[in-house]
C-alpha cells in the first residue's frame, strides 16, 4: 500500500488532493487486501489508481469586449469496468488535473455504490462562470464541447454538472453537443424536463443526503425533527439539502458561498429559501444580500487569515458541508464536537480533511462520507439515463420513491461491508470496502485490458 502511495506521489507530486482521496481508500481496504491475494497478484491497486484515459484540450472563447481568452479543459475517464464512465463536470478557477483525478477517483467508488450500471469520470475546466455574461458562458460552453464532443457518448461517456456547471450549462453544451454529432441522445444528466431532463435531478443531490442522514440518525432511534442544522454551500446541493431538512421539520441555521457565511437564529423557512434560490439561481448574487433582507440574520465575510470556519462554531445537532473539499479541517472538527453536533452528512466531495474525520468518528459522531451521502444526484443521472433509453419520463413519487431506496440500500449495503471486516458502524470503511469490491471484482472479471 505504501509502495502505490509513493508511486502516485513521485508521478504526480503536485496532485495532494489525489493522494488525499487515494491514502483513504487504501487505508480502509487494507483487510480486504489481506483476504484476496489475488487482488495482489493481479496489481489491482496499481490499475485502480491509473485513470483509463485524461484528454485535456484547449478551450478559446471571446469575450463580450471582443478579446480572446484561453481556459484549459479536461475529461479524466477513470473507470469503466462496471458501466460506462460517469461524473460532473466542473467550472471553477481552482480546477486542476489533480482535482478532477480526486473527484474521478471518488466518482468510481460512489458509482459502484448506487448499484447502477456506471463507471466513474469527471471533467471540467478552469474557467470562472462569475461575473460572465449568459452569452459568454454559452461561447464558452459551446467551445468547451467542440472538442469534448468526440470523446463522450450516451453508451461511452455521459457527463453533469457539479460547482459552477447547472441547468444553463448543461443546456449550452447539450446543444452543440447535439449539432456537432447529429443526434438527441441522453449524452448529458440534468438536462431541463421538456427536452430529456428527469423529475428530482436538481434536487436529488441534497435530498439524498438529507434521506443518508436520516438513516444514520434512524440507527440511534432519531429523526431530523426539530435538529438543528448547520449547511455550508448555498448552491445546488446546499439549497435542496436545507429544503429537505424543512420538509422533515428540522431547522436550518446557516448557509455560505465563497465570500462569507449566513448566521440566522430563527432558521430558514420555505419562502426564505425561495428568496435564496432566486438570489443564487437567476440574480447569480451574494449570500451577504440576504442579510440586508431579514434582519434576523448575520453576515460573517470570510478571514482569509484564520485558521477555522466559523460556520461550524454553533451550537446544533447536524453539520451538512454542501460548498467544497476540505472545508472542515481539524479545528473545525474539534468544534463541531464542542458544539454536541450528532451527525456530519457530506453534501460535498472530500468536504472534510483526514484530521477532521478521525475527530468525528474517534469522539462517537455519525459520519456520513460523499461518496455514500451524496450519491443521490449521481443515482439520479442513472435514472435519467434509463428514462432516455426508455424514451419515457417517471413522475415525481416514483423518481423520489426510487432514490429513497437507492439511500437507504446505500446506507446499510456501508454498515454491511464495514461490519463484515470488523469496523463496524464506520460508514467511511464501508463505502470505501463496498465500492472497491464490486469494481474490483469487475476488473478481475475482464482481464489485464
Ligand atoms: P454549485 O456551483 O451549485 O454551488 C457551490 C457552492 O459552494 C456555492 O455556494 C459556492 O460559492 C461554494 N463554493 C464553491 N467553491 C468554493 C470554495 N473554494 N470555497 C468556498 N465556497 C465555495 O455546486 P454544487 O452545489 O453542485 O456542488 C457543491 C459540492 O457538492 C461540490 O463538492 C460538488 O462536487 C458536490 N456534489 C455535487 C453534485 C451535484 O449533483 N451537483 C453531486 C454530488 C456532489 P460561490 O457562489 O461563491 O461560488
Ligand atoms: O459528484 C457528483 O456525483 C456529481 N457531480 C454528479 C454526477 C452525475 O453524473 O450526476
Amino acid at each position: 500500500m505504501l509502495r502505490i502511495m509513493e508511486i502516485i506521489k513521485s508521478k504526480d507530486p503536485d496532485q495532494q488532493e489525489f493522494h488525499q482521496a487515494v491514502s483513504e481508500i487504501l487505508e480502509s481496504i487494507k483487510p480486504v487486501m489481506d483476504q484476496h491475494p489475488e487482488y495482489r497478484k493481479a496489481n489491482i491497486l496499481e490499475r485502480l489508481v491509473e485513470p483509463e484515459r485524461v484528454i485535456m484540450f484547449r478551450v478559446p472563447w471571446v469575450d463580450d469586449g471582443g478579446d480572446v481568452m484561453v481556459n484549459r479543459g479536461f475529461r479524466i475517464e477513470m473507470n469503466s469496468s462496471i458501466g460506462p464512465y460517469k461524473g460532473g463536470l466542473r467550472f471553477h478557477p481552482s480546477v486542476t488535473l489533480g482535482i478532477l483525478k480526486f473527484l474521478a477517483f471518488e466518482q468510481v467508488f460512489k458509482n459502484a455504490l448506487t448499484t447502477l450500471p456506471m463507471g466513474g469520470g469527471k471533467g471540467g475546466s478552469d474557467f470562472d462562470p462569475k461575473g460572465k455574461s449568459d452569452e459568454e458562458v454559452m461561447r464558452f460552453c459551446q467551445s468547451f464541447m467542440a472538442e469534448l464532443f468526440r470523446h463522450i457518448g450516451a453508451n461511452t461517456d455521459i457527463p453533469a454538472g457539479d460547482i459552477g456547471v447547472g441547468a444553463r450549462e448543461i443546456g449550452f453544451l447539450f446543444g452543440m453537443y447535439k449539432k456537432l454529432s447529429n443526434e438527441f441522445t441522453g449524452v448529458l444528466t440534468g438536462k431541463s424536463l421538456n427536452w430529456g431532463g428527469s423529475l428530482i435531478r436538481p434536487e436529488a443531490t441534497g435530498y439524498g443526503a438529507v434521506y443518508f442522514a436520516a438513516e444514520m440518525l434512524g440507527t440511534l432511534d432519531q429523526t431530523l425533527e426539530e435538529k438543528i442544522c448547520l449547511v455550508s454551500g448555498a448552491g445546488n446541493v446546499a439549497q435542496y439539502t436545507i429544503e429537505k431538512i424543512l420538509d422533515l421539520n428540522g431547522k436550518v441555521v446557516t448557509f455560505s458561498d465563497s465570500s462569507g457565511y449566513i448566521f440566522d437564529e430563527y432558521g430558514l423557512d420555505h419562502s426564505k429559501l425561495e428568496y435564496l434560490k432566486i438570489l443564487k439561481n437567476i440574480k447569480r448574487g451574494r449570500v451577504e444580500e440576504y442579510a440586508a433582507k431579514y434582519s434576523s440574520a448575520i453576515y460573517t465575510p470570510v478571514d482569509p487569515d484564520a485558521d477555522f470556519n466559523p460556520l461550524w462554531d454553533h451550537m446544533a445537532d447536524c453539520a451538512f458541508p454542501c460548498a467544497t473539499q476540505n472545508e472542515i479541517n481539524a479545528k473545525d472538527a474539534q468544534n463541531l464536537v464542542k458544539n454536541k453536533i450528532m451527525a456530519v452528512t457530506e453534501g460535498a466531495n472530500m468536504p472534510t480533511e483526514p484530521q477532521g474525520i478521525e475527530i468525528i468518528i474517534d469522539n462517537g459522531l455519525l459520519f456520513g462520507p460523499g461518496k455514500a451521502a451524496n450519491a443521490g444526484g449521481v443515482s439520479v443521472s442513472g435514472l435519467e439515463m434509463s428514462q432516455n433509453s426508455m424514451r419515457l419520463a417517471w413522475p415525481r413519487e416514483e423518481v423520489d420513491n426510487r432514490l429513497k431506496i437507492i439511500m437507504k440500500n446505500i446506507h446499510s449495503t456501508c454498515l454491511e461491508a464495514a461490519d463484515q471486516y470488523g469496523k463496524s458502524g464506520n460508514y467511511v470503511d464501508g463505502a470505501n470496502i463496498a465500492g472497491f469490491i464490486k469494481v474490483v471484482n469487475a476488473m478481475l472479471d475482464q482481464g489485464v485490458i
